[in-house]
């Protein structure tokens, strides 16, 4: 009898720890440092937005306006916008070569749309016909092909997936335009699409991040968000959530609400940072105004901009996501690639002062002067776009007296003096780059 009991008792405790699901919101402090490490490290990552809606690129019926959103911008059908699924051909399209491009520019993760508000799926998805594979006539994994060119060329891959969804009937929120059936069940949606397609896609492809949006939808509670966040932990622990798995955003500077909000980093989006981060973030931005092809869109900023914008989040603590968006061709557009050289060619000169460093403490000295730090903290990098008379000077930050002060991409260390509470570098006649220099002070 005693013996049973035990039996019993073994099996139930065996049951219970081949289910048990962990509870990765509580997680500790170390534990999630580890995890964020590489993310951490990483400073530059690549967006990518693409699918059917590169097809009308940003022109519905003769009329301009959305992207991405073009068909809650024209109040498209779904019948009607279902067709260029069909339309969606894209010959030359390229794994390796956009990473590349990424490689070139020194980005060192890509996040790219499984599946965006439309609802249109990228992969060969088992639970829907509405997708890559099953609805468009090029019948390519694109998703394999990228993710294998990332693992070749070292740079991490990532999804970005929508919440919302505009296509399936039980994920339409009552009253939305795209509504076409009497009752729908969102807790279907959620259990019997959104949860599969994920699993679906940590299984095919393996990606370092999960990038979430559209979860500002009603239907869509910070409960589900937890439920979620667990979920997909459980299935790939090492696995990073953006704080859009949850309801904790705070408008589109992206900073959470309050302090248990589900996911491991902010998402201010199309804005920087105004000061230094409390938590992890990283900034989204476009590269021209828009996030998906728009053919008439020629607002590109410029390679002084977005590499500004680099410095500035680096110094601020957080990540930079810049975003492409490719034609229904397969192509990067060319005003796209030629910012990310201009980006690149400058990293490879300034790298040390980027990747893998800390924020500045403090992180400027006026408009034109950010400040980061080595890990170890024993490097303090003084980052300038401007400098009059050859010599920079540097109010915020005092190097000891004999420091040696140099610049990155220079062999010779720089001539220096105090005057009162300045530094004053004398700035060599050959600069060894374009857009912003770095001086190293130890
Ligand atoms: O994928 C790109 C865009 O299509 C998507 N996010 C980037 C990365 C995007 N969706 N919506 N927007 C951008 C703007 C939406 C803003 C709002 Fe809101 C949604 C206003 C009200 C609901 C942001 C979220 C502010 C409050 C909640």
């Amino acid at each position: 009898m005693k013996k049973n009991i035990l039996l019993i008792t073994m099996m139930i405790f065996m049951t219970c720890a081949v289910f048990a699901q962990k509870n990765y919101l509580e997680e500790s402090k170390e534990a999630k440092t580890k995890r964020m490490q590489w993310w951490d490290d990483a400073t530059f990552g690549m967006f990518i937005h693409w699918g059917i809606y590169a097809v009308p690129a940003g022109e519905y019926n003769g009329k301009g306006g959305g992207a991405e959103w073009i068909m809650e911008t024209h109040k498209i059908p779904t019948s009607e916008y279902e067709k260029y699924a069909a339309q969606f051909n894209p010959q030359q399209f390229d794994a390796k070569q956009w990473v590349s491009i990424a490689k070139n520019a020194g980005v060192k993760y890509i996040v790219i749309t499984s599946k965006h508000h439309d609802g249109f799926s990228m992969w060969d998805s088992k639970i829907t016909k509405y997708d890559i594979m099953d609805a468009s006539p090029f019948k390519r994994d694109i998703l394999k092909e990228l993710s294998d060119a990332c693992k070749s060329a070292g740079i991490k891959f990532a999804l970005y997936h929508s919440i919302m969804d505009w296509h399936q009937p039980d994920a339409k929120s009552k009253g939305s335009i795209h509504q076409n059936t009497a009752n729908p069940d969102f807790n279907k949606y959620r259990e019997e699409y959104l949860k599969p397609q994920l699993a679906e896609l940590i299984k095919k492809y393996d990606p370092a991040i999960l990038w979430f949006d559209g979860e500002w939808i009603p239907e869509w509670t910070e409960e589900q968000g937890k439920d979620l966040y667990n979920y997909l932990r459980n299935l790939k622990p090492s696995l990073i959530i953006n704080n859009r798995v949850g309801k904790g955003r705070d408008g589109m500077q992206g900073v959470k609400k309050y302090k248990d909000a589900a996911g491991d980093y902010d998402t201010p989006e199309q804005e920087i940072l105004a000061g230094a981060g409390q938590d992890y973030w990283e900034s989204c931005m476009t590269i021209n105004n828009n996030w998906g092809f728009v053919k008439a869109d020629h607002n590109w900023k410029s390679a002084q901009t977005l590499i500004d914008n680099l410095v500035d989040i680096t110094a601020k603590g957080g990540n930079y996501l810049l975003n492409v968006g490719p034609s229904a061709e397969g192509l990067i557009p060319g005003p796209s690639v030629e910012r990310l050289t201009e980006m690149g060619d400058w990293l490879k000169v300034n790298k040390e002062a980027i990747y893998s460093t800390k924020g500045g403490h403090p992180y400027n000295d006026g408009p034109n002067i950010r400040f980061t730090q080595s890990k170890d903290g024993k490097s303090t990098y003084a980052i300038f776009n401007k400098a009059e008379n050859n010599e920079l000077v540097i109010n915020a930050v005092q190097p000891k007296e004999g420091a040696k002060i140099y610049m990155l991409g220079v062999q010779q260390p720089l001539e220096w003096s105090k005057k009162g509470n300045s530094a004053v570098i004398k700035l060599p006649a050959v600069l060894p780059c374009k857009y912003a220099w770095v001086i190293k002070m130890n």
